[in-house]
C-alpha cells in the first residue's frame, strides 16, 4: 500500500536545495492562541542547485505579510508551503505569520504543556512555526527575539540582550531547522557549571517547574560526565558559552538535542531515589550522555536529508552505549543492549515493518524513528569498529569531524572517512545500510587430527520489498575452550563475507568447545546445533561474559521450547546449572540478575513461527510461569541467600554496584513469592526507601493477586507525582493476569488522572497492554479492541504517538486464524477511518500489506 501512496518521498530524488540560507533572525510574540512569529530570512542561490524554484515550507500557518528586500510580495501559498518569484542573486524574505500554541496537541512545532511554551522541531516540525527550507542540509545562524511576560525565555546558542518582556539568543553555528529551540514560562534552575579541556568555562543549567527542583542533581552529574567523556573518548569539547535542558512533561519521544538547549521528556531527567528506580537512573545518564553527544555527531555534522538518519542516531546510540559500559559494566550493558535488540529490532526486522537501517522511501519520517534506525545503527557502528580496530576507528572519526565539521552529510560520506583512515574497501560492509533483515548464521563443525574448522553459512530472509538477498560481511568473534574448561584459542574475529566460509584452527590437541558470536559481535541470528551438556558447560566455563551469558539463556530458550511444543516438564538440569551460576560469587550480582531473566514471551512467539509452528500465546505464558515456578522450588535455598545476603544497606546510591544487588535480590524475590508467597515483598515494601525496593515489592504483590492495599497506600502516597503515578498505571496492567489485562486496562481509562492526551500517561496503559504479550493476545479479542478504540481517538490529536503504538500489532501473522482475523479487523478499521493521520495510515498500511 506505501509503495503507491502518492506522498511517498524517495531517496533517489533527491536534489540539493535551490537556495541557501546565510542567517536567520525570528522574533516571537508569545500568546497562547495567537502567536506572531516574524521572520528575517537571507537567502543566496545555491550554486549547486540546478532550480531556481523558490519554495518555503509551511503547515498551518496563518500569513500575515510578506516581504521580499522590503517590498511586499503575494506568495502563492500551495500545498504544505508557499512559492514566490525570486531571484537569481542574494536577498532577504521577510514573514510574518499567525499560530496557535495552545491548539496544538501533535505536540510539534510551538506548543503549550503545562503551561509553559516549548517546540519540537525535528524532523518537519520548523514549518509549523514559520516558512522556511525545512531542510536538514539548508544550515544557518540563528538570532532569535522572544517577547513574552513569562520569566524564563530560553533559545539555542548564546544568551544576547535580555530586559522586562523579551530576551535575545545567537546560535553562532550554522544549523539546521530542526534543531532550533525555544522554551518560555515559569520555571526555575538547578545550576552548575563545567570548564572544557581547553579552559572555557560553560554555564550549565537544568530548568524545571519549582515542584521538581528536587530531581535535578543527577541529570546534572550525568551532563558533566558526559562532557568529560566526550573530551576523554573522542576529543570533542562543547562550542557554546551555555548548555541548557529544559523538563517539559507532554513530549513524544525522549528527549532533543537541540542546540545549546536540549528538551526532555520529564520522565527522561528528573529523578530522586524516592520516586525513580535504579533503571530509570541509568535510563536518565543514558538519554542525557546521547543528547549531549548529538553535539557533535548530528549537530556540528549534520544529515544531508532524513534518509541519512542513522547517520546522526546509530552513531550517537553507539556513543551512549559506550559512555555507559564505562561508566558502569560493559558487560552488563551489553547484554541489556542485545537483549533490548533481539526483543524491539528482530520483531521489528521479522515482520511487516522491516526496513533498512537507511530506508529508501518514506511517506512519513516521524515512522521512521526506529529500533532499526537507531539500534541496529548502533550495531553497524559497533562492527566497523570491530573490523578497522580502536585506533582506525579514532582515526577515521578524527577525519569525520575534520573533514564535515559544519557539513550536512550522507552514508556515503561517512564509509569514505573509514576507507580512507584504513585503507579498508566497505563497498560490501555498506549492505548493512541498504539490505533490511536479520541475517541467519548456521555453524557446522569439523575435527579432525588436531585440526577443528569452522565453516559458517549465512542467509537473510525476505523482507517487505527485498527479496533477494546478499551475503553480508559479518564479524563472528570466536574462542575456543579445552574440554577440561581452560581457554585455548582466545577471542578470534572471523570476517564472513561469503554465504559459506570455512575457518580453520591448527594444532589442537583435544576437540575444542567453541564460543561463537562472542560479545554479541554482529547483529544475527547463531543457528547451532549444540547438546544441553554443551551449554550448561559454557554456562560454567566461557570466559566471555555474554557468551556465558548466552549459554544460560539457549538453555533457557531450549527447555521452554520442549515445554511448550512437546509437553515436557522443567528441566532440571538447566535448573541446577542455573543456580549454581547465581551462586557464583565471584560473577558481578548485576550479572548474575541477568542469568535469572528467562527469555520473552515474544520472543519465544518468533521462535516456535520461524520453526513452522503457530505460537499459542497463553502456552507460553503458562510454560513460562511453569518455569519460574520450578525454578523457586528447586533453587528456593540459594535464592534466600541471595535475597538475604545481598540486601544493600546505607543510603540509597544508584551507583552501578547497589543498583546490580537490588537488581539480583529483586529478581530473587519474585521467583521466591512464587512458593513462598509474599510475606518478603509486603515487609519490603513497608521498609522500602526508595522506588527500586517500593515498585519491585509492589509488582510482586500485585502479580501474586495480594495487591490491593498496596496498591490504593501507593496511589495515596504519589498521587501528585505524575511520573510515579504513570509506574502504577502501567503496573497494573503489566503484572495482571493475561485474561484480566484488558479489563483492567479500560478501568484505569476512567481513572480520573487518566490524561490520555499526556504521551507518558497513554503510553503506561497502552503501552504496558501491548508488553503483556498473552494479555494482550488474549483469544476474546478485547485488548485489540480497546488498544484500536483508543488509537483512534488519540490519532487526530497526536498522530506521531498512534502511529508508534500501532505497532503492538506488527506480529499478527504469526498467530492461529482466530486472532489473525481480529487484529486484521481492528487494523482494517482503523485504516479505512475518515481524516486518518498520515503518520497511522503509514504504519497500518504497511502491516496490512503482504
Ligand atoms: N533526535 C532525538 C529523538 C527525537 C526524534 C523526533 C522527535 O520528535 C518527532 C523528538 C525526539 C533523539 O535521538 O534523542
Ligand atoms: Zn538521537
Amino acid at each position: 500500500m506505501t509503495q503507491h501512496d502518492p506522498r511517498t518521498v524517495y531517496l533517489k530524488d533527491y536534489t540539493p536545495p535551490a537556495y541557501l540560507v546565510d542567517e536567520v533572525r525570528l522574533t516571537f510574540r508569545l500568546a497562547p492562541h495567537a502567536t506572531r512569529v516574524l521572520s528575517e530570512i537571507r537567502f543566496r542561490p545555491n550554486p549547486e542547485a540546478a532550480s531556481r524554484d523558490f519554495f518555503l515550507h509551511g503547515e498551518g500557518l496563518k500569513l500575515i505579510s510578506a516581504q521580499l528586500d522590503g517590498a511586499k510580495v503575494e506568495p502563492e501559498l500551495v500545498e504544505g508551503g508557499l512559492r514566490l518569484d525570486a531571484p537569481d542573486a542574494p536577498f532577504t524574505f521577510a514573514a510574518e505569520v499567525e499560530i496557535d500554541p495552545e491548539n496544538n496537541t501533535a505536540l510539534e512545532g510551538l506548543y503549550r504543556s503545562s503551561g509553559m511554551y516549548c517546540t519540537q522541531c525535528e524532523a518537519e516540525g520548523f514549518r509549523k512555526i514559520t516558512y522556511y527550507p525545512d531542510r536538514p542540509d539548508v544550515m544557518a545562524p540563528f538570532h532569535v527575539r522572544i517577547e513574552s511576560d513569562a520569566p524564563v525565555l530560553l533559545s539555542n546558542g548564546n544568551p544576547g540582550e535580555r530586559g522586562e518582556g523579551f530576551a535575545e539568543w545567537s546560535d553562532p553555528w550554522p544549523k539546521p531547522a530542526y534543531l532550533f529551540a525555544l522554551v518560555a514560562g515559569d520555571l526555575v534552575a538547578h545550576s552548575d557549571s563545567f570548564t572544557t579541556m581547553s579552559g572555557r568555562e560553560v554555564a550549565l543549567k537544568l530548568w524545571v517547574r519549582e515542584a521538581d527542583i528536587g530531581k535535578c542533581a543527577f541529570g546534572m552529574e550525568a551532563l558533566k560526565k558526559s562532557m568529560r567523556w566526550d573530551e576523554e573518548t573522542y576529543g570533542r569539547e562543547y562550542d557554546l558559552d551555555v548548555f541548557n535542558i529544559v523538563a517539559v512533561d507532554d513530549f513524544n519521544m525522549g528527549a532533543m538535542e537541540n542546540k545549546g538547549l536540549n528538551i526532555f521528556n520529564s520522565s527522561a531527567v528528573l529523578a530522586s531515589p524516592e520516586t525513580a528506580t535504579d533503571a530509570d537512573f541509568e535510563r536518565i545518564e543514558a538519554i542525557i550522555a546521547h543528547e549531549y553527544f548529538h553535539n557533535w555527531t548530528g549537530n556540528r555534522v549534520t544529515c544531508r536529508d532524513w534518509f541519512q538518519l542513522c547517520l546522526k542516531e546509530g552513531l550517537t546510540v553507539f556513543r551512549d552505549q559506550q559512555f555507559t559500559g564505562d561508566m558502569r559494566s560493559h558487560a552488563v550493558k551489553r547484554i541489556d543492549d542485545a537483549m533490548l535488540l533481539r526483543a524491539a529490532q528482530f520483531r521489528e526486522d521479522n515482520g511487516p515493518l522491516a526496513h533498512p537501517v537507511r530506508p529508501e522511501s518514506f511517506v512519513e519520517i516521524n515512522n521512521f524513528y526506529t529500533v532499526t534506525v537507531y539500534e541496529k545503527g548502533a550495531e553497524i557502528v559497533g562492527m566497523l569498529k570491530r573490523l578497522v580496530g580502536d585506533e582506525g576507528y579514532r582515526k577515521a572519526l578524527d577525519l569525520y569531524f575534520e573533514r564535515h565539521d559544519g557539513q550536512a552529510v550522507t552514508i556515503e560520506d561517512w564509509l569514505k572517512v573509514f576507507e580512507e583512515a584504513t585503507g579498508r574497501d566497505l563497498g560490501q560492509f555498506a549492505r548493512w545500510y541498504h539490505q533490511a533483515g536479520t541475517p541467519r548464521v548456521h555453524v557446522a563443525e569439523d575435527w579432525s587430527e588436531g585440526r577443528y574448522t569452522l565453516t559458517l553459512r549465512q542467509e537473510t530472509p525476505p523482507t517487505p520489498g527485498q527479496s533477494d538477498k546478499q551475503p553480508m560481511v559479518i564479524p563472528v568473534a570466536v574462542g575456543l575452550l579445552n574440554p577440561n574448561g581452560d581457554e585455548v584459542v582466545p577471542t578470534r574475529v572471523l570476517e564472513l563475507t561469503e554465504k559459506e566460509q570455512s575457518f580453520a584452527f591448527e594444532g589442537l590437541a583435544a576437540r575444542p568447545v567453541p564460543s561463537i558470536l562472542r560479545g554479541f559481535s554482529a547483529p544475527v541470528i547463531l543457528r547451532q546445533v549444540q547438546t544441553d551438556e554443551t551449554r550448561a558447560f559454557l554456562l560454567a566455563h566461557d570466559t566471555d561474559p555474554f557468551n556465558k551469558w548466552e549459554a544460560g539463556r539457549d538453555l533457557a530458550r531450549a527447555g521452554l521450547l520442549a515445554m511448550i511444543e512437546k509437553g515436557d516438564g522443567p528441566d532440571a538440569g538447566y535448573i541446577d546449572a542455573l543456580g549454581r551460576a547465581v551462586a557464583d560469587e565471584s560473577l558481578d550480582p548485576a550479572f548474575r540478575a541477568r542469568l535469572l531473566a528467562l527469555p520473552g514471551e515474544d520472543e519465544l512467539a518468533q521462535a516456535i513461527f520461524e520453526a513452522g509452528q503457530t505460537p499459542d500465546p497463553t502456552a507460553i505464558f503458562e510454560a513460562r510461569e511453569a518455569l519460574r515456578h520450578a525454578i523457586a522450588d528447586r533453587l528456593g535455598d540459594v535464592l534466600a541467600r541471595l535475597y538475604d545476603t545481598h540486601q544493600v544497606t546505607g543510603p540509597y546510591s544508584p551507583e552501578a554496584g547497589d543498583a546490580g544487588r537490588r537488581a539480583l535480590t529483586n529478581a530473587a524475590l519474585s521467583l521466591l513469592s512464587l512458593t513462598q508467597g509474599g510475606d518478603r515483598a509486603r515487609a519490603q515494601y513497608r521498609e522500602a526507601d526508595n522506588m527500586t525496593q517500593q515498585i519491585a515489592a509492589l509488582g510482586v504483590l500485585v502479580k501474586l493477586g495480594e495487591g490491593a492495599a498496596e496498591l490504593k497506600a501507593f496511589e495515596d502516597q504519589w498521587r501528585h507525582e505524575r511520573l510515579v503515578m504513570n509506574k502504577w498505571f502501567g503496573l497494573q496492567v503489566g503484572a495482571a493476569k493475561p485474561e484480566a489485562a484488558a479489563g483492567i486496562a479500560e478501568e484505569l481509562t476512567r481513572h480520573p488522572d487518566f490524561d490520555w492526551k499526556n504521551p507518558n500517561r497513554f503510553r503506561a496503559v497502552f503501552g504496558a497492554l501491548a508488553g503483556n504479550t498473552a494479555g494482550f493476545h488474549d483469544a476474546s479479542g478485547a485488548g485489540y479492541r480497546l488498544l484500536a478504540d483508543w488509537l483512534l481517538k488519540l490519532d487526530p490529536l497526536n498522530p506521531q504517538t498512534t502511529a508508534r503504538m500501532t505497532q503492538a500489532f506488527s506480529t499478527w501473522k504469526r498467530y492461529d486464524e482466530g486472532r489473525k482475523r481480529l487484529i486484521r479487523g481492528e487494523l482494517e478499521r482503523i485504516f479505512e477511518t475518515q481524516g486518518l493521520s498520515r503518520d497511522t495510515s503509514e504504519m497500518v498500511g504497511r502491516m496490512l500489506a503482504d
